[in-house]
């Protein structure tokens, strides 16, 4: 049977003492959240009638998810990632910033630390008997058009199965393969000499697929190739690019597809010169144009707990 008790007095003050509202201690910031988001889910429950069986369904599910380590999976799949991005991109559009290559999610599977190289990077340390060589190179610039020196270009990407090294649960990767950091030069310029990744696809078995086959959705991405810039005097760029003709381009589980982060994929023979373990291989120009600062600042420097490794 349906009831209304959200409105109550009795319900409105237990919501403000679990969030500790008036309570003189605690962080206010902290306190004004709680109580919304609690908030939020008490009034759910009374308007869609969700039942103590569900409920406790769904705090089973936490659990769950805690200990598959997946919540930020999780995130992205919800468009929680996404929804993030609308808002920096609404702020920045609010502020008159605009121009830039366009953000994107920063995903799950970042590991902090790779070694920087100057201008050049090989990152494909571990043999991949079934990918192919890829070259991602471009040129880093900023508001001016100008190339910028010392910019620090960050990529990291899937093996020929979809799995990240750090990440990866048949162990066939060593710390940093497909992962690489490289410094520009004057000339802004980049390089990276890898492999061709293939699109991620959620653990089966997880908490998040779980949810998403509750949804009748799949939980796969295209193959992509995650990127960070950062420059002393320009704001840090989070983004990603697709590789072109991936049937998943605009079918992605976490939303991270944009129109002008799918650069052309170009056929190139020459690898050997370059050592790369095939004498044809694929090249992608990807160019970066970073943003000022916002007064003196990087106003969207995203904090977050990441892994880190060493080399
Ligand atoms: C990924 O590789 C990824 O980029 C995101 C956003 C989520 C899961 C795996
Ligand atoms: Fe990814």
């Amino acid at each position: 049977m349906s009831v209304k008790v959200f409105e109550t007095k009795e319900v409105q003050e237990l919501l403000k003492a679990a969030a500790n509202l008036n309570g003189g201690n605690g962080n206010a910031r902290f306190q004004q959240v709680v109580h919304r988001l609690l908030g939020d889910l008490f009034k759910a429950i009374d308007d869609l009638d969700i039942t103590p069986d569900e409920v406790w369904a769904g705090v089973n599910y936490l659990n769950k998810l805690g200990q598959d380590g997946e919540a930020a999976l999780l995130a992205a799949g919800l468009g929680l990632e996404k929804y993030l991005d609308i808002r920096m991109d609404a702020q920045d559009k609010a502020v008159g910033l605009d121009g830039g290559t366009p953000r994107t999610i920063e995903g799950p599977l970042y590991v902090a630390g790779a070694p920087v190289c100057e201008g050049l990077a090989k990152i494909d340390i571990n043999a991949d008997a079934d990918a192919g060589p890829l070259v991602i190179h471009g040129t880093v610039t900023g508001p001016d058009g100008e190339p910028v020196a010392n910019a620090v270009v960050e990529c990291w990407h899937a093996n020929s199965k979809g799995f990240y090294s750090h990440f990866d649960p048949t162990g066939a990767q060593t710390d940093f393969n497909l992962r690489g950091a490289v410094k520009t030069g004057a000339d802004g310029k980049y390089e990276f000499r890898t492999l061709m990744p293939v699109g991620y696809g959620c653990p089966p078995h997880g908490s998040t697929q779980h949810l998403l086959n509750g949804l009748g959705r799949h939980g796969n991405r295209p193959a992509h190739v995650h990127v960070f810039v950062t420059s002393d005097d320009h704001r840090k760029l989070t983004t990603q690019f697709n590789i072109e003709g991936d049937p998943l381009i605009w079918d992605d589980f976490a939303y991270a597809t944009r129109e002008e982060l799918i650069p052309n994929v170009v056929e190139k023979t020459g690898g050997a010169a370059l050592g790369l373990k095939d004498d044809a291989y694929k090249s992608i120009e990807f160019n970066v144009a970073l943003t000022s600062l916002v007064q003196g600042k990087d106003n969207q420097i995203v904090n977050r707990l990441r892994a880190a490794a060493t080399v």
